[in-house]
């Protein structure tokens, strides 16, 4: 007994000292986050970041070569110590190569992350269904320019034929319907096209056409990858990455695309807003509610309701001056982008959030909720609540009040009474960071029309004009999630500075966005401070940010729709492939980015990733994403961890397309003529 004491003794010193070792400076550059960590820690409240330090990765997980797709493993493939010499002999028991284990896990990520986003955007698809025949009262069609601008990509006529000859406009809740209906047969269809792919450049499209690439519907690539990764099909990892870009497609072409269009049709087309980000938009005197998780389809429900005069009332009454609504993860982007409510923080700061002691309720619906703010929640008086049937937490005290689409509001006004009901069982101090940032967001790729070009031309050609004169190097898209293996923001940050501070534009969605936001890049004047002089002079004349907020990670279709745009409006190539852009996922982890990340490439895009990448232990595999597939799709893989050089890759294939179009030149005139003005200025 006495020795079980003493070892109890050495654990706990232990975890003492490592808790002193990483001070909240190195787990993250965000100043809330830091507070938060900090007070978790006075509060002995566990959090991912303790966690981090105490559980290491697998070292051969890591690499992508362990397979359990049997039961006569696990195999492990890791690299030797010493390096391969001569022949790799690696193999599983079956004969499984490291390249085919790696090439297989790598697949699934891509299903899961394309099953993730295709099924929120079924979801979608099956509301706007109920609402265009009119089965709810809570959800209506909302902008119907968009979806008139949708429907012939669903094939569904916006005009018919009158009785003499005529041309005459077709009732829009019959259009509506008919959208609904074929959006919907997209993730049943077994064979043909998912109809959306056809939006993409003409040669993109033909590329893909002569590959066999094209998804012929949403769900069946999904599937596939899951039978072809079973155990002894199909072990030939070129053929396995091409099954990934089907269903990779099948995502960024279709199912994201589809549940962005429409959400757009639903709730409404984003357009350029105010608002700000931090866990500083609590109020200590508020009921506050954070919303977490994905899906609008229940947070605009709760903002609705929220809104109530009696739940108002009912909030006086118990003594709280109102309530504050705060965004988690992508659901903040979604109520942020259409209302404007303030985002709380990104996916490493939920269990912070809950530690401020202000949080009444989290409602969180599917994907990136960790179970461990069940956990955390029980040292607080806030309550979890779990909205839907395919996601709920065993852990904790959590509270289930499952969301219909049929019932929706009420379901919602359910929620925000239970959360104000729990205003008075605060029981810890609350202290809340006083650090938010102000943001522009609400960047669509019909905002970006219209803010680029102005009300009455609106177009993407003084876009392209910037490009091609050289005040504007390239595009980035950067994107993507925390990771508790890197230090909170600090990745997202320092990438997207330097890439503005090269005049490189950033486009950005998801937890980067929200990174973004809370480092005040997302403001107009930020282009002053922080951007090269080229792109410093387009973002004051034309009055945005230099880096533009387009959404949740579903929403980076908008990025593929943006890009899409430039090719069409001409005179920088013909494909995607061509434009001097890239993308990047400074800090990623989700099997979701994966998804983007290879619809990117397939897209003809050169994509980086920050953090890791499971495929270092099969060196053919890693070599077909890193170098082959630029020779088939004209964009590729990368992986680098360190931001400033990540960056620098970016750039470098950003001047490498500039140089194939023969634009090179132009910069180096703009960038002469700013330093002579500057001369003349300071003379
Ligand atoms: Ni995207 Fe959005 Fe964030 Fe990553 Fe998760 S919230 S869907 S997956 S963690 S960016
Ligand atoms: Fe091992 Fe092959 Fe089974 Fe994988 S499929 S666990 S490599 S025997």
């Amino acid at each position: 007994m006495a020795t079980e004491e003493a070892k109890e003794k050495v654990k706990a010193i232990a975890k003492e000292k490592k808790k002193k070792v990483v001070s909240p400076g190195d787990l993250t550059i965000d100043p809330a986050s830091m507070k938060m960590i900090e007070r978790s820690r006075e509060l002995d409240v566990e959090t991912i970041f303790d966690r981090a330090e105490t559980m290491k990765p697998c070292n051969i997980g890591i690499q992508g070569t362990c397979c359990k797709n049997c039961a006569q493993g696990p195999c492990r493939l890791p690299l030797p110590k010493s390096g391969i010499q001569g022949e790799d002999t690696r193999k599983g028991l079956c004969g499984a190569t490291p390249e085919t284990i790696a090439a297989r896990n790598f697949a699934r990520m891509v299903a899961a992350g394309a099953a993730a986003h295709s099924d929120h955007g079924r979801g979608v698809a099956e509301t706007f269904l109920a609402a265009a025949r009119k089965e709810t009262q809570d959800y209506k069609i909302k902008d119907t320019n968009k979806l008139l601008e949708i429907a012939p990509d669903f094939g569904v006529d916006i005009t018919v034929e009158g009785e003499n000859g005529e041309i005459l406009d077709r009732d829009i809740d019959e259009i509506a319907v008919e959208v609904g209906e074929r959006a919907l047969a997209q993730w049943g269809q077994q064979t043909g096209e998912v109809c959306t792919v056809k939006r993409a450049p003409a040669p993109r499209y033909e590329l893909w056409k002569k590959l066999g690439v094209i998804p012929r519907g949403i769900d069946r690539e999904i599937v596939e990858i899951m039978h072809r990764t079973h155990m002894g099909v199909d072990q030939d990892y070129e053929n396995l990455v091409m099954q990934c870009t089907r269903a990779a497609i099948a995502d960024g072409w279709g199912g994201s695309m589809i549940a962005t269009d429409l959400q757009d049709v639903l709730f409404g087309c984003p357009y350029p807003l105010k608002s700000s980000a931090n866990l500083g938009v609590l109020k200590q005197d508020h009921v506050n509610i954070i919303i977490h998780g994905h899906e609008p389809l229940l947070s605009e429900m709760i903002v609705q309701a929220a809104e109530l005069p009696e739940m108002l009332e009912l909030a006086k009454e118990k003594g709280a001056k109102g309530i504050q609504l705060a965004g988690i993860c992508c659901t903040a982007n979604e109520i942020l982008m259409r209302h404007g409510v303030p985002l709380a923080g990104n996916y490493l700061q939920q269990e912070l959030a809950i530690v401020t002691g202000a949080v009444d309720a989290m409602v969180v619906d599917v994907q990136c909720i960790m179970e461990s703010v069940a956990n955390v929640a029980q040292c607080f008086h806030t309550k979890i609540i779990t909205t839907n049937p395919r996601a709920r937490i065993a852990s904790g005290d959590v509270l289930h009040i499952e969301f219909d689409e049929h019932t929706a509001f009420e379901d919602a006004k359910k929620i925000v009474r239970t959360a104000i009901e729990n205003f008075p069982n605060r029981e810890k101090e609350v202290i809340i960071p006083d650090n938010d940032s102000d943001l522009i967001a609400g960047f669509s790729y019909e905002a970006i029309n219209y803010h680029l070009g102005g009300t009455f031309r609106a177009s993407y050609t003084p876009l392209n004009d910037n490009i091609i004169n050289g005040r504007i190097r390239g595009i980035a898209g950067v994107v993507g999630c925390n990771n508790a293996r890197t230090s909170l923001d600090s990745g997202h940050i320092t990438i997207v500075k330097e890439l503005i501070k090269h005049d490189v534009i950033v486009l950005t969605t998801g937890c980067n966005a929200i990174a973004c936001a809370k480092a005040g890049l997302l403001t107009p004047e930020s282009a002053k401070v922080f951007c090269g002089p080229g792109l410093a002079e387009v973002c004051e004349a034309v009055g945005i940010p230099p880096v533009l907020h387009m959404g949740s990670c579903v929403d980076n279709s908008r990025i593929l729709m943006a890009a899409t745009k430039v090719v069409k409006t001409g005179g920088l190539g013909n494909d995607i492939s061509e434009l001097p852009v890239a993308g990047s996922a400074p800090e990623w982890m989700s099997e979701k980015a994966i998804s983007i990340g290879h619809y990117f490439v397939a897209s003809g895009v050169y994509t980086v990733f920050g953090v890791t990448l499971p495929v270092s232990g099969a060196p053919k595999f890693e070599h077909h994403l890193y170098k082959e597939l630029e020779q088939i799709y004209g964009g590729m893989w990368d992986m680098e961890p360190d931001p400033i050089k990540h960056a620098h890759k970016m750039i470098a294939h950003i001047d490498k397309k500039r140089k194939a179009l023969g634009i090179d030149r132009a910069r180096e005139r703009v960038l002469m003529s700013m330093a002579d003005r500057r001369e003349l200025e300071a003379a």
